[in-house]
């Protein structure tokens, strides 16, 4: 039995930014209270993994177990967790879900201010790591969750309990991306039936916004990429129309969108994290109901600028979401359960599988732009 032991497991480990990660033997401590130990089953890379391993600044973050959409099995838990218990099967969520504080209360807020998202190395009750390498070097977390490991330990309010009847290489994706997506069009932006969408950015956020839009009932899905082969992919999540904006000639997309749409799309979504095109999704968008809502993410210091006489008169709605307004307890269990039921569609967003010591490759594929969601076997 390894409870209240040390584990000794392999775990990917960004030493330094922008370089392969290094899988090695690492020693991974018992859960504290309010903590539980997780075997990771299945875990996928989303790209925020990616832009903190390139991110040199703030020093000091390395080495690090990256790592944040996944799913996992309990192995042992803290003192105080009652929750949960072992061979539970659990999935992890960047944002704490704490349910005591005023805005987990709300139903209309998912910001948990018991625990405030950071972008934290440490565990989030206290400034400490549960790993160390074999040197004896401490290793930071990454997101409260460091999934890049066989085994990690999570605090209590970043879990989700769910049922074992959904596969480990789908429900891993319920852990960030799609269910980010998934969750703007269904709680950040509660799409009505019949209504117009435009999505900025048909990368894997932007698909999900698409397949939850389809979910609320939205007839027109307008998809919004440089890229013309996201005409084909984007047919296939539902996307009804199409705008490159490198092919608009002399009008600019919001022009184009208006046109298309009368008068502007009733739900615009920027998933790229640029701070223009959350302008451009904003001049989208109807006046008088129109609603924009923000889910990519730019450089910390990016600012946006926007009219203020537009604004004062434009009676528009703008919105920035984390993990797409979903309260992770309450709402991931819903999306398990409708993905059973076959209305939610998962699958077609696992575009590769393969084994966590094949990680490198898998950074790779998504840098490139070749992959949706690489879902990888412990
Ligand atoms: C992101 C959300 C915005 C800040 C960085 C992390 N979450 C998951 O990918
Ligand atoms: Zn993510």
């Amino acid at each position: 039995l390894t409870k209240g032991k040390p584990i000794r497991c392999k775990a990917a480990i960004a030493r330094e930014a922008g370089q392969p990660l290094l899988i090695e033997e690492v020693i991974v401590a018992p859960p504290k209270a309010h903590e539980v130990r997780i075997k990771i089953l299945c875990t996928s890379l989303c790209y925020s993994d990616i832009t903190f391993w390139k991110l040199k600044d703030p020093p000091g973050c390395f080495p690090r177990i990256l790592g944040h959409e996944a799913v996992g099995i309990v192995e042992s838990v803290g003192e105080e967790v009652n929750e949960v218990e072992a061979g539970d099967f659990v999935i992890p969520v960047f944002i704490a879900d704490c349910g005591e504080c005023k805005d987990c209360k709300s139903s209309e807020s998912n910001l948990c201010s018991k625990f405030p998202f950071t972008v934290s190395p440490w565990m989030p009750r206290e400034e400490s790591s549960r790993f160390t390498d074999l040197k004896g070097e401490t290793l930071f977390h990454f997101l409260f969750v460091s999934s890049f490991s066989q085994y990690t330990v999570v605090d209590i309010a970043h879990l989700t309990k769910l049922d074992h009847s959904i596969p480990p290489n789908r429900a891993c994706l319920l852990s960030c991306g799609v269910s980010t997506g998934i969750g703007a069009a269904w709680r950040a932006a509660n799409v009505q039936p019949g209504s117009s969408v435009a999505i900025f950015g048909l990368g894997a956020i932007g698909l999900a916004v698409a397949e939850g839009a389809r979910l609320c009932g939205a007839t027109k899905i307008i998809g919004v990429d440089v890229n013309p082969e996201k005409i084909v992919i984007g047919k296939k999540f539902g996307v009804t129309d199409f705008i490159n904006p490198n092919s608009c000639e002399d009008k600019s997309v919001s022009q184009v969108i208006n046109e298309m749409t009368n008068g502007g799309a009733d739900y615009c979504f920027e998933c790229v994290g640029m701070a223009s095109l959350v302008q451009e999704a904003y001049a989208s968008c109807r006046k008088g109901w129109g609603k924009t809502i923000m889910l990519g993410v730019d450089r910390p210091d990016s600012q946006l600028s926007l009219n203020s006489v537009d604004v004062l008169c434009s009676g528009k709605t703008l919105v920035g979401s984390l993990f797409g307004g979903l309260k992770a307890k309450s709402d991931i269990p819903i999306l398990a359960k409708r993905y059973m039921d076959k209305e939610v569609r998962l699958d077609d967003f696992v575009t590769h599988e393969m084994k966590f010591d094949e990680i490198n490759k898998a950074f790779k594929l998504l840098l490139d732009g070749n992959c949706l969601r690489c879902v990888m076997w412990m």
